[in-house]
């Protein structure tokens, strides 16, 4: 056990410590989340039916505890019983109690086995999506529309109710809708979880795990990243939007305009203003790279480097190209080549030479980008 625990002064502090921290707490309830979906639905049930087991042999045990603890209790040197085995109890116990156990075992198994099978049935989808969780930010892939979308943790004040747990961009999805959650990873662990709607499974890199909801009840159910992926863990909320599939149909349809219109952009041979980029890649920049280098592209010392008087962002355009454009192995630097297209990168070199009084007055175009690839 922990040292601090013996002395009356870490006591002290870790009961100030809970105290103080009861704010925190303040958004939590005693029990789970009030589920919005058929199969979290049953999972709750379950959950409360071996809460409810639990109880009551938690008082039953602890009633034959204290009875024993008066009925039987002998002074000093009282020799115990050395004939229980003999008796009726003692023969049969250890047949009996196992069965009682098994019999509640069985109980709660009989009605999770259905809910299992649930769980792991994937059939007739009628929206996929594909959920990646990458340092620290999720990505949403609607598989049957095209549609993408990047989720950010939204920045917000401490004093602010829904700090930490608000994005700019959130999942969308219809009512009513059978839909399947494809779950991957690019870098380290996560698991993408929102209780009220979906049970939780991890997201691991290179490999493709399943999740399935129908939403019954249209709201915002907000959750979290539930495998610690590293120091920004806390830093990617979750936030899905549930909608009628009206709205839903209206804003797949305008998330598909607003790609396609940016996808030809990309596409162009038009050359950009310096302004321009930088107006872009300011955008790009505080969706993508904020997380690590920081809004005044300080960075973190030792940890994610600056780039403001930065080796690589004041140095040669060809080795700033190259480290956006293909990462660098072995660190949290990915690769933004197939996350952003040409103009985007274009935009956010152009920025990051710009910005914080880099004033290299370089401008990189998207024909650079397709040159550097
Ligand atoms: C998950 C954290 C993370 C994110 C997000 C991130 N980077 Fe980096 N970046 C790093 C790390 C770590 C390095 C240092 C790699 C190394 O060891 O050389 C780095 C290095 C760089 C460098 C070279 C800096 C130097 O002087 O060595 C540039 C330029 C850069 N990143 C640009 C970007 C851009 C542009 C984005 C967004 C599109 C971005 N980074 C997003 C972690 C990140
Ligand atoms: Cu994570």
């Amino acid at each position: 056990m922990c040292k601090t625990w013996k002395s009356p002064g870490g006591i002290f502090s870790v009961i100030t410590l809970f105290l103080v921290s009861g704010a925190v707490f303040a958004d939590y309830a005693l029990n789970l989340p009030e589920p919005v979906s058929p199969l979290t639905g049953q999972i709750y049930d379950l959950h409360m039916l071996t809460t409810r087991i639990a109880f009551y042999i938690m008082v039953a045990v602890i009633g034959i505890v204290v009875y024993a603890m008066f009925k039987f209790r002998k002074s000093k040197g009282y020799e115990a019983d050395q004939n229980m085995h003999r008796n009726m109890f003692g023969v049969w116990g250890w047949i009996l109690v196992p069965v009682i156990v098994l019999g509640i075992d069985m109980s709660i198994a009989g009605s999770a086995s259905s809910t299992l099978a649930q769980v792991e049935d994937y059939s007739d989808a009628d929206v996929t999506v594909k959920v990646t969780g990458s340092q620290w930010k999720w990505t949403y892939e609607y598989m049957d529309d095209g549609v993408k979308v990047v989720s950010n943790l939204k920045k917000l004040e401490p004093t602010d109710e829904l700090y930490l747990r608000d994005v700019d961009n959130p999942l969308v999805l219809p009512v009513g809708k059978r839909v399947r959650f494809l779950h991957t990873a690019t870098d380290v662990l996560h698991a993408w979880w929102v209780p009220e709607i979906v049970y939780k499974k991890d997201s691991i890199p290179g490999y493709i795990n399943e999740t399935w909801t129908r939403i019954t009840k249209e709201g915002t159910y907000r959750g979290q990243c539930a495998e610690n992926c590293g120091t920004g863990h806390a830093y990617m909320p979750i936030v899905v939007e549930a909608v009628s599939e009206e709205k839903y149909n209206d804003w797949i349809h305008g998330q598909k305009l607003a790609m396609a219109k940016a996808s030809a952009e990309a596409s162009s041979d038009k050359v950009w203003s310096r302004d321009e980029l930088v107006a872009r890649g300011e955008k790009v920049y505080t969706t993508n790279c904020v997380a690590c280098h920081q809004a005044s592209g300080e960075g973190i010392p030792n940890v994610f480097p600056a780039l403001k008087g930065g080796k690589i962002a004041t140095g040669p355009v060809a080795d700033h190209l190259n480290i956006v454009i293909n990462g660098k192995s072995g660190t949290a630097m990915a690769a933004w080549k197939a996350q952003l297209n040409d103009l985007e990168i274009a935009a956010v070199i152009t920025y990051e030479r710009n910005a914080w009084g880099n004033n290299t007055g370089e401008v990189v175009q998207p024909a650079d980008v397709k040159a550097a690839k």
